[in-house]
């Protein structure tokens, strides 16, 4: 389908029918396209825009990551079509693996999505081989990389489930989630929770850290004084603020 560029929504059509090839292309899974639906509600909720709260998220974010021994990015099927070139970009700054990991998996859906990142990064992946465990899942969602996630001290979860989320921290992982959903369990389960939509939350945890890398000690400041509780409250007044109000910010 062709999109008008003067169409008011041009840039989330355009992002729908993006998605809806990477279905017929076996990138995302059909339900992937549930999720983004309700990831564009919340977004509206917000404005569709970085808030304030998203900001220092996002800063802290880039914080956990500067002062993280092994970091590393998990990538499914959305995650992976909606900006696969951030990600490569993020993991490159910040000097963590990337790991494929899939919610509906089968063999044939892992080759293609590490194949997709692996294109779109220029980087290696991870998730061809799990031959590790993570401890409390149901089913095929719980394999994962013994030198990927399993070895690692701070995952960033890009549109995580909240099971998975809550397993991650059981096993003392910290957590940086980006989740337009403020209520998720993976929003509410993780050390810094980033309320933005993927493709703006990336390149600003990027610049960050590459502010931040420069300076640990402001790094350490930054994550001291962030509150994931507190900031997930701000969002949700935020919500509540701008259904009463539309026009008012
Ligand atoms: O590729 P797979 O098989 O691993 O499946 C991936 C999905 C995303 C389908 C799977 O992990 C899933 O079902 O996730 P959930 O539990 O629906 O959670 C996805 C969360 O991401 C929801 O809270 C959405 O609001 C949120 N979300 C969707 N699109 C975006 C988003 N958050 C930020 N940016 C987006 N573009």
């Amino acid at each position: 389908m062709r999109v008008s560029e003067d169409h008011p929504r041009y840039r989330s059509l355009v992002t729908r029918e993006r998605m809806a090839e990477m279905v017929a292309g076996g990138v995302v899974s059909v339900t992937g396209l549930i999720a983004h639906g309700r990831g564009e509600a919340f977004d509206y909720l917000l404005g569709e825009r970085t808030t304030p709260e998203a900001e220092g998220a996002e800063m802290a974010a880039a914080a956990l990551l500067v002062l993280s021994e092994r970091p590393i990015i998990t990538v499914n099927g959305n995650a992976a079509a909606l900006a696969v070139k951030e990600l490569g970009e993020l993991a490159r700054i910040s000097d963590a693996m990337l790991e494929v990991n899939l919610f509906h998996r089968s063999d044939e859906r892992m080759e293609k999505v590490c194949a997709f990142v692996e294109a779109g990064t220029g980087e290696q992946v991870l998730g061809r081989i799990q031959d590790g465990i993570l401890e409390g899942i149901a089913s095929d969602r719980a394999r994962c990389c013994r030198s990927g996630l399993m070895a690692a001290d701070v995952v960033l979860i890009p549109l995580e489930d909240g099971d998975r989320a809550e397993a991650m921290v059981r096993v003392g992982k910290k957590i940086i989630s980006i989740d337009l959903n403020p209520l998720s369990r993976t929003s509410q389960a993780a050390t810094v929770a980033v309320v933005d939509e993927l493709t703006r939350a990336l390149p600003n945890i990027s610049a960050w850290v590459e502010k931040l890398r420069k300076d640990p000690k402001e790094a350490g400041r930054v994550l001291t004084n962030f509150d994931n509780r507190k900031n997930l409250t701000s969002v949700l007044d935020r919500i509540c603020h701008h259904l009463r109000e539309p026009s008012s910010d």
